[in-house]
């Protein structure tokens, strides 16, 4: 279904390595359901501390190129330095080898790395990082480095202000959709149609502070 409609609306896909459809919940009424899911929405809320509401669903295709290093969201990175809520769904099985979202625990702050700071002179404060800057500070790491495996359905939850990134792709191929979500102060329409663009229709307001 994705492929499909990718392969019918290029002009509407950002295409950075994998594809990316911004608005996805257009697309099916199963994808609008993930975007609204209201428990997803209380806790994203309850993490946060304010009201969030998911402002689209981004969906993404991600295949193994030849002679390419391919991944999802591009190198390892934070989304930003504060605390920010994201929810993320694989559509197809998902182990290392094709793409693996992967997340390293507890580094919202330095504490727990200072060893690994110190031995590899690694500029933790930073947003973004090139391989060769990031991966001797997590060859010290071990466990804290968490690839995340599942089935076709699994849900991930995290804060994507955790140092993150999809792992290289090296065979096959990955479907999945991740959830933006937001507080209503957050949510200027024209600088988020400038940042995810192009998108599959223009970004609505969500309705907050709505109760039945
Ligand atoms: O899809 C992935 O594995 C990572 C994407 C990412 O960086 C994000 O959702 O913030
Ligand atoms: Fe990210």
């Amino acid at each position: 279904m994705l492929d499909a409609w990718i392969d019918a609306h290029g002009d509407r896909v950002q295409h950075k390595g994998n594809d990316r459809v911004f608005g996805a919940e257009h697309l099916s009424p199963a994808i609008a359901a993930f975007k609204h899911d209201a428990a997803l929405e209380d806790i994203a809320s309850a993490y946060m501390g304010s009201e969030q509401k998911a402002l689209f669903t981004l969906g993404i295709r991600l295949r193994a190129a030849q002679g390419k290093k391919t991944r999802s969201g591009g190198r390892w990175h934070r989304d930003r330095r504060g605390r920010q809520f994201k929810s993320l769904v694989y559509l197809t099985d998902c182990v290392r080898r094709n793409g693996a979202f992967c997340i390293v625990r507890r580094s919202a702050s330095p504490e727990p790395f200072n060893d690994a700071i110190a031995a590899t002179g690694f500029s933790f404060p930073d947003v973004r990082w090139d391989d060769d800057e990031i991966e001797p500070f997590l060859a010290q790491l071990g466990d804290e480095v968490v690839p995340i495996e599942g089935e076709a359905g699994t849900l991930v939850m995290f804060d994507s202000s955790l140092i993150h990134s999809g792992l290289p792709i090296r065979a096959g191929h990955r479907y999945a959709l991740t959830n933006y979500y937001y507080a209503a102060d957050e949510i200027d329409l024209v600088r988020m149609a400038e940042k995810f663009s192009p998108s599959v229709r223009p970004f609505e307001m969500p309705r907050f502070g709505y109760t039945a």
